[in-house]
């Protein structure tokens, strides 16, 4: 871990989403999940700190079925309000990102702009839904910018397994050693790795204590990977 890596030495580097393209956690996904417990006239809210918790369970509609079953729901029922409250919250998070309140994380537009220059493919592999997914990136980065765009939508079996990871490669046609993963969370760097690939960790506030020991190269800051 944290031998010098350089990212241009790849044919494609492939970006995880939440936490790494973007801050969209703390400020967006959280305000979404409580935004659509209101709406449904439930009681339950989740602060910033209880979130980094729930952050542990990938996939936001797993998210809440985890939640409701810690606090007593039985299965049946904690799947049955999952599956109703998230389409709802990613409506909301549609409109968090139509309204500017998830923003890039510093240096992230530069290092794009980097790598597209030096003809490098870039590449999404996403936990999150499609539908906030792609005006999200496209309001950042326009969604030319990236030849392939894998999400939870699609790939159902979500991080720490490689699934996501893998369906990049297959779309690619690249081979695991001509691409890097670009992640921010413990299970973020599992997948990436489980699926071959050498990984740089940009962690942030909520993954800053991950275990990322299997990165390749490990910062919280985006300045550290550009020219
Ligand atoms: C992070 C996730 C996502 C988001 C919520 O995804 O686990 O589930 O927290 O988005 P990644 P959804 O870091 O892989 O981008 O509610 O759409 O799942
Ligand atoms: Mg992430």
């Amino acid at each position: 871990m944290n031998t010098t890596i350089d990212l241009r030495s790849f044919k494609a580097v492939i970006f995880d989403v939440d936490g790494t393209l973007v801050d969209s956690e703390r400020h967006g996904h959280r305000v979404a999940f409580n935004l659509s417990f209101e709406e449904a006239g439930l009681p339950d809210r989740w602060d910033e700190l209880m979130y980094g918790q729930l952050l542990e369970v990938t996939g936001g509609q797993r998210r809440i079925r985890s939640y409701l079953q810690a606090f007593g729901s039985d299965p049946q029922t904690a799947e049955a309000m999952a599956a109703r409250l998230h389409p709802r919250k990613t409506e909301i998070m549609r409109d968090l990102i139509a309204s500017g309140s998830v923003p890039p994380r510093p240096g992230v537009a530069r290092l794009i702009h980097e790598l597209a220059a030096c003809g490098i493919e870039l590449y999404v592999a996403t936990t999150g839904n499609r539908a906030w997914v792609e005006p999200l990136l496209d309001r950042h980065f326009g969604l030319s910018r990236f030849a392939g765009i894998v999400t939870g939508t699609e790939i159902t079996t979500l991080k720490p397994d490689p699934a996501a990871y893998l369906e990049v490669l297959r779309i690619s046609g690249q081979r695991a050693a001509d691409c890097i993963a670009i992640e921010d969370s413990g299970a973020g760097v599992t997948a990436a790795v489980a699926a071959g690939l050498q990984c740089v960790a940009v962690t942030n506030d909520y993954t800053h204590h991950h275990d990322v020991s299997s990165a390749a190269y490990v910062t919280r800051s985006f300045a550290d990977l550009t020219r």
